[in-house]
C-alpha cells in the first residue's frame, strides 16, 4: 500500500505562504458595526459560531458509540444529522457501496442554503468512523465527530438568512474511512460517488469551491496546508483566518493526503482540506481509542467553523 501521508515539509515549503495576500485584506469585519466597507447597512445578526453548541454536538454524537458504515449507532447518527436540518432543503445521495468486507448501505447528506449570486460553496465533512477498529470502543472524536459538529453550527448559522454571495452546500459525506486498508478503491466512498453524481448531472461546473473540514477538533490546532488543494482557495482560507487573529493555527506544514476533497481535486474543482494531521505529538492519537472528548476544545471547532464563514464572506 502507498503511504497516505506522502510528504510531509515543514516550514519553509514551496508555495508560498498565503501571507502577502492576507496583508493585503481590507476587513470589512474589522470596521464599525452597522456599515461594511461599501457603506450599506450590515446584516444585523451575522453569522457568529457558537463554539458550546458545536461542542455539544460531539458530545452527543461521541455518545451514540462507534459509528462505522452498516452499523445501527451509524443509522442513529444518520437520523440526528436530519433531525437537525428540519425544514431545510436536503438531498440524499444513498447507495450501496461493494467494500472488501461486502456491501454496505452509504448515504451522503446535502443541506443546501441558497444564495443570490450564480453557483456553489460546498463544505464538507464525513460523519462515518473507523471500520477496523469498531470493536475497540473506538468512537472517532475528532476524526468523524468534529467534522459532524462543525456542519451542524454551520448550518444553524447560515439558516433563515439571505445569502448575498453564493449558495452554500452543507456535505456530511459517509463511508470516508477504508473498511479494510486505504486504497484507491477502498476508501472515500461516499466522496468518490458524489463526485461522479454531480459531473453527469451537471453540478460539478456550478461548484466555485469545496471546502473540506477534517480532524479539526484537536486542542493543539494546528491545520495544516494540503499539496493537492487549491493555492488560491487556501490563501483565501489564511487571509479569513488572519482576519479574525487566527493565522498562526494555519499551514505551518505542507501534508499530501488522501480525503474527500480528492475526487473534486480530480474533476477540477478549487478544493481546500482543512485537516489538522498532527493529532498528538506524531499523530499518534489519529485512529486509535484514544480518539476520546478530553483531547479536543471548542476553540479549535470555533477557529475553523468562524474560518470557514469569513472564508465565505470573501469567496
Ligand atoms: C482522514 C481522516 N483520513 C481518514 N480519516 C485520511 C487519512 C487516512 C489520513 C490515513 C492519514 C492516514
Ligand atoms: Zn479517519
Amino acid at each position: 500500500m502507498l503511504p497516505i501521508v506522502l510528504a510531509i515539509a515543514l516550514i519553509g515549503c514551496a508555495r508560498e505562504k498565503p501571507a502577502e495576500a492576507a496583508k493585503q485584506a481590507t476587513s470589512t469585519a474589522l470596521l464599525p458595526t452597522a456599515m461594511d466597507a461599501a457603506g450599506t447597512a450590515a446584516d444585523p445578526h451575522p453569522p457568529s459560531f457558537n463554539a458550546d453548541r458545536a461542542m455539544q454536538y460531539v458530545r452527543e454524537i461521541v455518545a451514540f458509540g462507534p459509528r462505522p458504515i452498516g452499523s445501527s449507532n451509524h443509522k442513529k447518527l444518520e437520523n440526528y444529522i436530519v433531525s437537525h436540518l428540519k425544514g431545510d432543503t436536503v438531498e440524499d445521495d444513498a447507495f450501496t457501496a461493494d467494500t472488501p468486507e461486502g456491501k454496505f448501505p452509504v448515504r451522503n447528506i446535502v443541506a443546501k442554503f441558497p444564495g443570490s449570486r450564480d453557483g456553489i460553496v460546498v463544505i464538507a465533512g464525513h460523519y462515518d468512523t473507523n471500520y477496523p477498529l469498531r470493536d475497540t470502543g473506538y468512537v472517532g472524536a475528532n476524526d468523524g465527530g468534529s467534522s459532524t459538529a462543525v456542519l451542524l453550527e454551520l448550518a444553524n448559522q447560515l439558516r433563515g438568512k439571505k445569502l448575498e454571495g453564493y449558495s452554500v452546500w452543507l456535505l456530511w459525506t459517509d463511508g470516508e474511512e477504508a473498511v479494510k486498508q486505504w486504497s484507491p478503491t477502498d476508501s472515500l466512498y461516499g466522496s468518490r460517488h458524489l463526485a461522479e453524481k454531480w459531473q453527469k448531472d451537471g453540478t460539478v461546473k456550478q461548484i466555485k469551491a469545496f471546502l473540506l473540514a477534517d480532524m479539526i477538533g484537536d486542542a493543539d490546532l494546528n491545520v495544516d496546508q494540503d499539496a493537492a488543494s487549491t493555492a488560491t482557495l487556501e490563501s483565501l482560507v489564511y487571509q479569513a483566518a488572519t482576519r479574525l487573529g487566527y493565522q498562526s493555527h494555519f499551514f505551518a506544514r505542507t501534508i499530501s493526503v488522501e480525503d474527500d476533497h480528492l475526487p473534486f481535486v480530480k474533476l477540477g474543482v478549487p478544493c481546500a482540506d482543512l485537516i489538522d494531521l498532527d493529532y498528538g505529538y506524531g499523530n499518534v492519537i489519529h485512529h486509535t481509542p484514544q480518539d476520546t472528548l478530553d483531547k479536543l476544545s471548542p476553540k479549535s471547532i470555533e477557529i475553523v467553523g468562524s474560518v470557514i464563514l469569513e472564508t465565505l464572506r470573501l469567496l
